[in-house]
């Protein structure tokens, strides 16, 4: 018997969402499905909300009923300070303390690699590694796992932040030899993140079981994560692309991300 039955999934209208409220029905009691637009072919059994998680009474009406939130709602990429503050700062400082009022028990927050881009490709990581954002959507992604660990700590509100590598039907770049995250792999993670028990707060690096991956991951052991894909097994494919990283991008594990607008030395990010 799972321990949290009623859970409602944010940003169920994106790529990672859509695959959830596929692969997620029928495994919870309830699913609610919630996201800023609308969703496509809404079953008639499905529970859906249109749901602006910039607007705090919104997201506190979204949360009755819940046991547990999957929160992957907000911006996934760069962009403006003007458009990831309220998608991603308020949007889910929202989802945690509209969780905390409603006494939901568990939250899994889609974090990314981004929190911790400007590692250099040669370093294995940890998750007790210093954050060092590439961009200012890493540092939206630092602010809600700041506010996970909060959560945690203050109000009892338990946490898995899943620090998203890249999730994509298969790898076809060679950054995606360390950071691929396979959509079979996907679902076994954020089932983890609902079904282990005892987590106070865990951060998990959401990876496929990738040879050449960049991070020491105890968080997944924690929480039963045990991924079966590995990129190198689409080498071939990779080596067929063409994949050309700029001067900045390929010595860091953000990649492209943190290229973005650079304008610092490179000898002094060690
Ligand atoms: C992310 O965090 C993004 O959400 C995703 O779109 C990818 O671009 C990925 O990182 C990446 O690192 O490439």
């Amino acid at each position: 018997m799972k321990r949290y039955q009623d859970v409602l999934i944010t940003g169920a209208a994106g790529s990672v969402g859509r695959l959830l409220r596929h692969s997620l029905k029928g495994r919870y009691s309830n699913l609610r499905l919630s996201d800023v637009q609308p969703l496509e072919d809404v079953a008639p059994d499905e529970d859906v909300e249109i749901a602006d998680l910039s607007n705090l009474e919104a997201v506190h009406h979204l949360m009755r009923d819940v046991d547990a939130v999957v929160h992957m709602g907000g911006i996934s990429v760069e962009d403006t300070w003007d458009a990831l503050l309220p998608a991603n700062i308020v949007g889910t400082y929202n989802v945690y303390e509209a969780a905390r009022r409603a006494g939901v028990k568990r939250v899994g927050f889609a974090s990314s690699n981004h929190v911790v881009g400007f590692y250099r490709r040669t370093q294995v990581i940890g998750p007790e590694k210093a954050i060092r954002p590439d961009t200012r959507y890493g540092i939206t992604k630092a602010f809600g796992e700041a506010l996970a660990r909060f959560y945690a700590d203050k109000h009892g509100l338990e946490s898995v932040c899943l620090r998203i590598g890249q999730f994509r039907p298969s790898p076809t770049n060679s950054r995606m030899l360390s950071l691929w995250l396979s959509p079979e792999d996907l679902v076994r993670l954020v089932q983890s993140s609902l079904d282990a028990n005892n987590i106070h707060f865990e951060v998990v690096y959401g990876v496929s079981a990738n040879q050449r991956g960049w991070y020491d991951d105890p968080g997944a052991a924690k929480i039963g994560y045990v991924p079966q894909q590995n990129a190198e097994d689409h080498l071939s494919a990779v080596q067929a692309q063409s994949d050309v990283e700029d001067e900045v991008g390929r010595l860091f594990q953000g990649g492209p991300f943190c290229s973005i607008e650079f304008d610092g030395s490179i000898d002094d990010i060690r």
